[in-house]
């Protein structure tokens, strides 16, 4: 008798993680507490036993409560298919063949497009993330953790029998990393990582770039992550089969670095910074006309009460647009004003910094006057910039 599933649909169209499809399959009622995709690509001599394994693990933890996803990039070697015929035997278990799209982090959005879990997680194919880790990192995530990362970094953790070699290059890899994107890889002992869990609730909605390897990199960047548990664990060598790490990997890595780089600096909102700011200039001057030549104020006086209305100006500006989408979520007259002091004080000390610049590069350091009025307007500009985003229109959530 043949009583495989069928195969999984291959969703198509964009990378977003969407809410729990509302289907119900056979009996199997959703959501589930867990969907874990395991990529495989001509993994056909391990694709039995890690499903054995892990079926045997997590029935004595969240019996039917899972789901095993195999996506598997229509491996010559049939992976696909005798995942499907283990189908038969483990109820839990489903399987993506895919024909027209390749790689391994578009695999793994890809099952978690169609996984129906609360927690999403992934984990390779080919043994070398020991699965017996799987329940700690399942008990950090019951804990509360939003996102729980296998981690060859911490206590408990290591790599096996890799040459001087690959460790001198995962470690530079880790450097870069930091160099270029600390916000995000300084929060983990491992980004490198392909063993973890996350909350579905924590990427719902993002667009996850398929750039790079390192689906783990691109998750803790855009993802809502606050909390992250990490459990170490000894990277195996492999049992069988062959290694796909290449050197282009190392490339794709760090264009995916930059990429995120680019996609996490609030650009935009800088560049509309910018524009107020400048609105602001002929506010301050065309102020500063009016109670000069028309009502003969003295001129501190003028230029004193200019400035407050150019940066009353700026706010009204700034709240409205640069960064209305967060003021709208901070509504009241009260929270507004609050917001008002807060980028007065912001103001008021990136104008002490100007004239402290100024001062530092003319008479310390012998700049031009002018290049250093420049430089200051610069610097002054971004501090502004920062502290507003940061204090006034308080954003934590970097995809902001
Ligand atoms: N679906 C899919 N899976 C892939 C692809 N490339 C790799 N995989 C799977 O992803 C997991 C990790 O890939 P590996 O080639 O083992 O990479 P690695 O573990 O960093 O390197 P090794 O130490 O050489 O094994 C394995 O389960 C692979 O079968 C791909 O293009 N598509
Ligand atoms: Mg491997």
């Amino acid at each position: 008798m043949n009583s495989y599933s069928e195969l999984l649909p291959v969703p198509t169209g964009g990378l977003e993680i969407g809410n729990i499809p509302f289907v119900t399959v056979g009996t199997t009622p959703t959501p589930l507490k867990f969907s874990l995709i395991i990529p495989s690509y001509n993994e056909g001599d391990n694709i039995q036993e890690i499903v054995r394994i892990l079926s045997g693990l997590l029935d004595s933890e969240i019996p039917g409560e899972y789901e095993l996803i195999v996506v598997d990039d229509n491996s010559p070697d049939g992976t696909w298919k005798l995942a499907q015929e283990l189908t038969s035997q483990y109820s839990q278990l489903r399987v993506m063949r895919r024909q027209q799209e390749k790689g391994l982090s578009t695999a793994v959005i890809r099952g978690w497009q169609v996984a129906r879990g609360e927690v999403l997680g992934v984990i390779d194919a080919d043994l070398q993330h020991p699965p017996e880790v799987l329940l700690q990192l399942w008990q950090e995530m019951e804990k509360g953790a939003d996102l729980a990362v296998g981690s060859r970094h911490v206590e408990g953790g290591g790599v096996s029998e890799w040459s001087v070699i690959r460790r001198f290059l995962s470690r530079g890899a880790q450097m870069l990393g930091l160099i270029i994107l600390p916000e995000v890889i300084g929060r983990l002992s491992d980004p490198m990582s392909g063993y973890f869990m996350v909350r579905r609730n924590a990427i719902v909605g993002k667009s996850l770039s398929p750039v790079g390897y390192k689906i783990l990199i691109e998750v803790t960047g855009r993802g809502k992550i606050r909390w992250i548990g990490e459990v170490g664990y000894v990277f195996r060598e492999r049992q069988a089969g062959e290694s796909k790490v290449t050197w282009k990997q190392y490339i794709e890595y760090i264009q995916h670095l930059l990429r995120l780089r680019f996609s996490l600096w609030p650009i935009k909102r800088f560049l509309r910074f910018g524009v107020v700011g400048f609105s602001g200039v002929f506010v301050d001057l065309g102020i500063f006309y009016v109670l000069r030549e028309m009502l003969g104020l003295a001129l501190t006086r003028s230029a004193i009460l200019s400035s407050e209305v150019a940066i009353i100006n700026n706010f009204l500006w700034n709240d409205l647009w640069t960064f209305g989408d967060i003021a709208s979520q901070q509504r009241g007259w009260r929270k507004r004003i609050k917001r008002l002091l807060k980028f007065n004080i912001v103001c008021l000390s990136g104008l002490v910094l100007n004239v402290l610049l100024v001062n530092l590069l003319f008479n310390v350091l012998g700049v031009n006057e002018y290049i250093a009025k420049l430089l200051a307007i610069a610097a002054v500009t971004l501090w502004n910039f920062w502290f507003n985003l940061k204090l006034s229109w308080r954003v934590t959530d970097s995809s902001k």
